[in-house]
């Protein structure tokens, strides 16, 4: 059993993660690896949010190649940035002439929905063209950034769906990216994923690196645009991945530092998953290297129980996958009996809670039910919900429960109880109440 914060998604394969700090909430912008992938098969991306850290809600898809018009397929790494007011989130997109190409969705909210404002690629220069960065810099003027094998640029105009001058490479140099044994077109271990960060008016490009599988390097400049002085290895090779990609954000006083692994059930290269780590600098700006661990042990924030609060919350589950619909948007579906959700650092606070609702529902007779326990899978029976048989997940009932009086701080499980092979029940929402 898997256990701990990381992968911080556990209800669909995720990667690529590109986060992006609004309003005193992460977006987390992700690719989407389809189930039972064997190749790159990436159709959408997808978002989740958190407040606190450890718990994060799943939004579902936001955009999906099919959205771009000169679209083929490959929905890759992308990023998303807010200016004004206006949300950009930049995609690379195999084209119908089967080129590489970074195209533009442009929203007025970081949920979306995304549209493309060009109907064409924004760049389509070569089939170098994916894995975009976009960086606003204090100044107003705004990069974007991106490339495989070789990392190229250009400077954005304010429209921020139109760039000025001509596009741009940085010298691929071993002072900039580092050595790399035996492989003359890549002399490097740039390979891939760039992502411009700025700290204490350092800029850091932190990138995927060869040779495959990769591991994370980083570079440092006094400017956005170089010249890049090779600053060593972040996060060496691990995890049962052969791709890694970088992404950082300060929130909240700390640094986090995401990338992507094969560490699910039924994980590996092309199935891969999301998780995140404490990112910590020296006092000469250099970063200290990182490996994978279970991740965020604290969460920033406590969690409040009576308000309405999505299934599709969680800091941990087993044997539960997202899914939406036009009915109720994004709702989670437990595939197996003793499936379950944990939800951390939940505030019942002194007036605690005797009463529990929430919108679910099945398609089996009788029998399944959601117990809500505290602290552990097998920690404290608040309380069983009988769970209705609605007959579908367009349809659906609010139940409320009796529960054991519950006070304080804790983390919660529901745990869902059937006999059925799969799908034994479905669930939206919850609410505790005095
Ligand atoms: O996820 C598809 C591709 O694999 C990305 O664009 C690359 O960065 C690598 O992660």
């Amino acid at each position: 059993m898997l256990s701990g914060q990381n992968p911080i998604i556990q209800t669909n394969y995720t990667a690529d993660p590109a986060p992006m700090v609004y309003n005193g909430k992460v977006y987390l912008y992700t690719t989407h690896d389809e189930d039972q992938s064997t190749w790159f098969t990436m159709n959408d991306w997808r978002l989740y949010t958190t407040e606190d850290m450890v718990n994060w809600t799943d939004h579902g898809k936001v955009l999906s190649y099919s959205d771009f018009s000169w679209a083929k397929k490959n929905a890759w790494a992308a990023q998303c940035i807010e200016r004004d007011g206006k949300f950009y989130l930049y995609v690379p997109i195999t084209t119908k002439e089967n080129k590489g190409a970074i195209g533009v969705g442009v929203s007025n909210s970081p949920y979306g929905p995304f549209v493309d404002p060009l109907g064409a690629p924004l760049i389509c220069n070569s089939n170098d063209d994916i894995d975009p960065t976009v960086f606003l810099d204090d100044d107003g003027q705004a990069y974007l950034l991106w490339g495989n094998p070789v990392c190229h640029y250009v400077k954005l105009n304010e429209d921020m769906i139109s760039y000025d001058g001509e596009i741009q490479t940085f010298p691929n140099t071993v002072a900039s990216f580092g050595k790399r044994e035996g492989n003359l077109r890549r002399p490097t271990t740039y390979e891939e994923g760039p992502w411009l960060y700025k700290r204490k008016n350092l800029y850091y490009l932190l990138f995927a690196a060869g040779p495959i599988p990769e591991h994370i390097g980083y570079s440092t400049s006094s400017s956005p645009l170089g010249p890049w002085q090779y600053r060593g290895v972040l996060m060496p090779t691990q995890g049962s991945s052969f791709t890694n990609h970088p992404g950082i954000i300060d929130f909240k006083g700390k640094t986090y530092f995401f990338y992507h692994n094969g560490a699910l059930p039924g994980g590996g290269g092309f199935t891969r998953s999301i998780c995140v780590e404490e990112a910590h600098f020296n006092a000469d700006g250099s970063m200290q290297q990182m490996t994978m661990t279970e991740g965020v042990k604290k969460g920033v924030k406590t969690l409040n129980p009576y308000v309405k609060n999505e299934a599709e919350t969680m800091a941990w589950s087993e044997g539960v996958k997202s899914m939406q619909n036009k009915i109720v948007g994004v709702f989670i579906t437990a595939m197996k009996n003793n499936a379950y959700t944990k939800i951390r650092d939940v505030d019942f606070r002194d007036k605690g809670a005797s009463k529990f609702t929430a919108r679910l529902g099945t398609t089996h007779n009788g029998n399944v039910s959601m117990e809500v326990r505290l602290d552990r899978i097998d920690g404290e029976l608040l309380g069983t919900v009988k769970v209705p048989m609605t007959g579908g997940d367009d349809r659906w009932e609010l139940v409320t429960t009796e529960i054991k009086k519950v006070v304080g701080v804790h983390d919660i499980y529901f745990v869902f109880k059937g006999k059925a092979p799969s799908k034994i029940m479905y669930f939206d929402y919850w609410k505790f109440s005095e």
